[in-house]
């Protein structure tokens, strides 16, 4: 039982020290539309940033979708990820497709200046968005909320102007920061498990 709880113990150490990056190079059939995007996953909390030029000016659909496929260009990569058959919605909602990253913002010049944070798709698990593609797409995002059965299906975004497969950056790199918290994890646990028998012997 006590051995249970020290294994327990050092894989949710494991787990919460894990930090992990991915990068997806954006490019469209236009070849003036371009950029790229890191996602930045701490404990569950995934960081998003990066650059797109060559957009029209105003908001685009920013999604994950579920295929890494671009052999047929942004038209093969499937439907939006969304590994728990939900309705589309915005981000922020708790009906939404696990891809569904709201939108993003292109200035004058057309160029969008992402930085948002999302805890729903993870570089990890079940809802691990490595291996799927990012696409961007030439309309608004309504975010399910457009009153018609197409807003709960793609957010009527319009075509796909660029898209890319998102792929690892690294794995350990970061997670220093965090190693230095997994031995508190280990010991503490230890500790309070040897004073546990220490009492009841
Ligand atoms: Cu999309
Ligand atoms: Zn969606």
């Amino acid at each position: 039982m006590c051995r249970q709880i020290l294994c327990v113990a050092i894989l949710f150490s494991v787990a919460w020290a894990q930090e992990r990056r991915a990068i997806v190079v954006l490019r469209g059939e236009d070849p003036r539309i371009f950029g790229n995007v890191t996602f930045h996953q701490k404990y569950n909390v995934v960081a998003i940033t990066g650059t797109i030029v060559g957009l029209s000016e105003g908001k685009h659909g920013f999604h994950v979708h579920e295929f890494g496929n671009l052999s047929g260009g942004c038209a093969s990569t499937g439907s939006h990820f969304n590994p728990y058959k939900k309705s589309h919605g915005a981000p922020t909602d708790a009906e939404r497709h696990v891809g569904d990253l709201g939108n993003i913002l292109a200035n004058q010049e057309g160029i969008a200046t992402i930085s948002m944070a999302d805890n729903v798709i993870q570089l990890m698990g079940p809802n691990n968005i490595i291996g799927r593609a990012v696409v961007v797409h030439s309309g608004v995002d309504d975010l399910g909320k457009g009153g018609n059965a197409e807003s709960l299906k793609t957010g009527n975004a319009g075509s796909r102007v660029v898209c890319g497969v998102i792929g690892t950056l690294d794995q350990e790199a970061s997670s220093v920061s965090s190693l230095y918290l997994a031995p508190f994890f280990v010991l503490v646990p230890s500790f309070l498990l040897s004073l546990h028998n220490a009492i009841t012997v």
